[in-house]
C-alpha cells in the first residue's frame, strides 16, 4: 500500500491517494477539510480573564454585551463587521493610499474591482453600510412608500422608515422557522411580494429591497433562481430590485454548494451573476471586503446617481471618498478580490459549520441549517422557561460572556425596537443570539472552546432566569440599553 497526498484539480482539494500496487486498485480519498489558505504572519494578545473579573465588567456594562470593554473580552463573538484580519496584501495596500482631497487614485482602483466583481455601473463611497443607506432610502422613498424585502436589517429598516417607508418582510415562512432545514431561507415568497404589489400599487413601491445571506435570518443564502423570479416579477411591473450585497459571496459559496447547476461556477462568477440581477446596492464592506472600515452605494441608473453623488458631500464627504481614506479605499479593493476567491470561502463558511456541528452533536438548540457569518443560538427553545419579555437572548448572551469571556450578540426582542405606532414591544419570532465568527481572526481551538462554553451553559440553563430593562435609548435601543438579573 502506497499513500500520496496529491492536490486534486478537480474538487481543488487535497486528496489521499492510496495505491494497491499488488491488486493494482487506486482509490482517492476526498478530505472534507476546511483548512486555511493562509498562515499566520503576526499575534495579537487577548486577556484570559477570571470569573471574578467578568462578574464585575458584565454588571457594570448593564448586561449588555454591546457595553462591554473589548479589553475584558476573550473571544470576541459580537460581530464580523470591521472585525476581519486584513491579509498582508491589504496592510500593503493601506501604504499605498494617495490621501488627495479630490480624486486619490485608490477611488479609481475601487472603481475598476467593482466594476469588474460586482459589475455596478456608478459608484459613491460611504463610510460604512449605513452611509448608504441613508442616502438611497432619502433619494427614492417618499412618505407613505412600502419597502418589501427579505427580512428586516435593523439600520436599513430604520433608514427606510425615517424617509417615510414601511417595511414589509415577504421572506418565506421557513426563515421564521430555526427548526426547518430549507436550504435557501433567504428566499422571497413570490406570493406575499405579488399581495403587496395588489394591495399597495407598484406605485408604491421604489424598490424592493433584497439582502444576499439574510443577516437576521441566521445568515441564510437567498437562491439564484429566487433572484431570477424577482427580477421577472419586479420587471413586469417597473419595480427596481435594490441588493444589500453586505454578504454576498457568502451567499454565491451556498449557491455553488447546494444549488442545481453552480456547482462548477466560481464564487466570483455566481456573485457577479448575483449582482446583474438587481438595479444597484448597499454594500458595508467591513464584512464580506474585510476591511475595518468602509462601504459604498452602487447604481445603474444615471439620474440616482446623479442625485447621490449630490447628496453624498452633504453627509458623508466629497464623491471620491465618501468618508474614506484613501487607504481604506485600496484595502477595500484588495479585499473584496480576496473575498470572492473559492479556497477563502471554504475556510470561512468552513469554520462557521465547524462550529455549527458540535453544537448541533451536544444537543443545543440552534438555528439550522448552519449558515455562513456565524451561529445563532435559539434562545427560546434554549431557555423555554423564560418569557420573551425578559429578554431570553439578552440574558444568554450575559451569561455565555460570565462563563468564558466569549462576546456574542442579542438578535431577539431587544434588536427588534418598538412597534411605531403602539408603542409596545416588537415580539420576533426569532429570539437568537449570534455567535459573529470574523474571518481569519480565530482558529479551530477558539471554536472548540467556544462549543464548550455554550455547552456548559446549556447544561446549567435551569438555573438562569431572565433579566429587566432598566434603561432604554429612543433609536436602535440594543447598542445602549441596560438590564438587572431577575
Ligand atoms: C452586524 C452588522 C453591524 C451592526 C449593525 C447594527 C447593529 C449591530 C451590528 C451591519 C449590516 C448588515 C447588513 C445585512 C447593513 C448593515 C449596516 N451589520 N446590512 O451584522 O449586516 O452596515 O454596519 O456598515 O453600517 O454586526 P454598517
Amino acid at each position: 500500500m502506497i499513500w500520496i497526498i496529491k492536490f486534486d484539480d478537480l474538487t481543488g482539494q487535497f486528496c489521499n491517494i492510496i495505491l494497491d500496487v499488488k491488486n493494482n486498485i487506486m482509490t482517492k480519498v476526498i478530505k472534507h477539510s476546511w483548512a486555511e489558505p493562509y498562515k499566520i504572519k503576526m499575534v495579537e494578545p487577548v486577556f484570559m480573564s477570571t470569573l471574578e473579573h467578568r462578574k464585575e465588567a458584565i454588571k457594570e456594562a448593564g448586561y449588555n454585551t454591546f457595553l462591554l470593554k473589548s479589553k475584558d473580552v476573550y473571544i470576541d463573538l459580537l460581530t464580523d463587521s470591521g472585525t476581519s484580519a486584513m491579509s498582508d496584501r491589504q496592510w500593503a495596500g493601506l501604504m499605498m493610499g494617495d490621501e488627495a482631497y479630490a480624486g486619490s487614485r485608490n477611488f479609481y482602483n475601487l472603481e475598476d474591482v467593482i466594476h469588474e466583481y460586482y459589475g455596478y455601473k456608478h459608484l459613491v463611497p460611504t463610510h460604512q453600510g449605513r452611509g448608504a443607506e441613508h442616502i438611497i432610502s432619502q433619494i427614492m422613498i417618499k412618505d407613505g412608500d412600502v419597502l418589501p424585502g427579505n427580512m428586516y436589517f435593523t439600520t436599513t429598516k430604520l433608514h427606510q422608515e425615517m424617509a417615510g417607508g414601511k417595511f414589509i418582510d415577504i421572506i418565506v415562512d421557513e426563515a421564521h422557522d430555526p427548526d426547518s432545514l430549507f436550504l435557501f431561507k433567504g428566499n422571497v415568497n413570490l406570493d406575499k411580494l405579488q399581495e403587496v404589489i395588489d394591495t399597495y400599487g407598484a406605485d408604491k413601491i421604489p424598490y424592493v429591497s433584497i439582502a444576499t445571506t439574510v443577516n437576521m435570518a441566521g445568515g441564510q443564502p437567498i437562491s439564484m433562481q429566487n433572484m431570477k423570479d424577482i427580477r421577472a416579477l419586479t420587471a413586469k411591473y417597473g419595480i427596481k430590485v435594490i441588493h444589500d450585497m453586505t454578504r454576498v459571496a457568502e451567499n454565491a459559496f451556498m449557491i455553488q454548494q447546494n444549488e442545481e447547476g453552480y456547482a462548477d461556477k466560481t464564487v466570483a462568477e455566481i456573485t457577479r451573476e448575483l449582482c446583474d440581477l438587481t438595479d444597484g446596492a448597499t454594500m458595508s464592506a467591513k464584512k464580506d471586503a474585510m476591511v475595518n472600515i468602509g462601504g459604498f452605494l452602487a447604481i445603474n441608473d444615471d439620474d440616482i446617481f446623479d442625485e447621490a453623488r449630490n447628496m453624498v458631500v452633504i453627509f458623508e464627504g466629497l464623491h471620491t471618498y465618501g468618508g474614506m481614506a484613501g487607504r481604506d479605499m485600496e484595502a477595500m479593493a484588495i479585499g473584496i478580490v480576496e473575498s470572492v476567491q473559492d479556497d477563502h470561502m471554504r475556510a470561512r463558511v468552513g469554520q462557521v459549520q465547524y462550529l455549527g456541528q458540535q453544537l448541533i452533536d451536544f444537543g443545543v438548540p440552534i438555528v439550522k441549517p448552519v449558515g455562513t457569518h456565524g451561529i445563532f443560538l435559539d434562545a427560546k427553545a434554549f431557555l423555554p422557561h423564560v418569557s420573551q419579555d425578559k429578554f431570553p437572548a439578552q440574558t444568554l448572551a450575559a451569561e455565555l460572556y460570565l462563563d468564558s469571556g466569549v462576546r456574542a450578540m442579542e438578535r431577539g426582542v431587544v434588536s427588534a425596537g418598538r412597534n411605531k405606532e403602539t408603542g409596545e414591544h416588537n415580539y420576533p419570532k426569532l429570539e437568537l443570539v449570534r455567535l459573529t465568527i470574523p474571518r481569519r481572526v480565530y482558529t479551530q481551538a477558539h471554536m472548540d472552546v467556544v462549543a464548550e462554553s455554550v455547552e456548559t451553559v446549556f447544561a446549567n440553563r435551569e438555573n438562569i432566569n431572565g433579566m429587566k430593562m432598566v434603561y432604554e435609548p429612543k433609536y436602535l435601543r440594543f447598542f445602549q440599553a441596560k438590564f438587572e438579573k431577575l
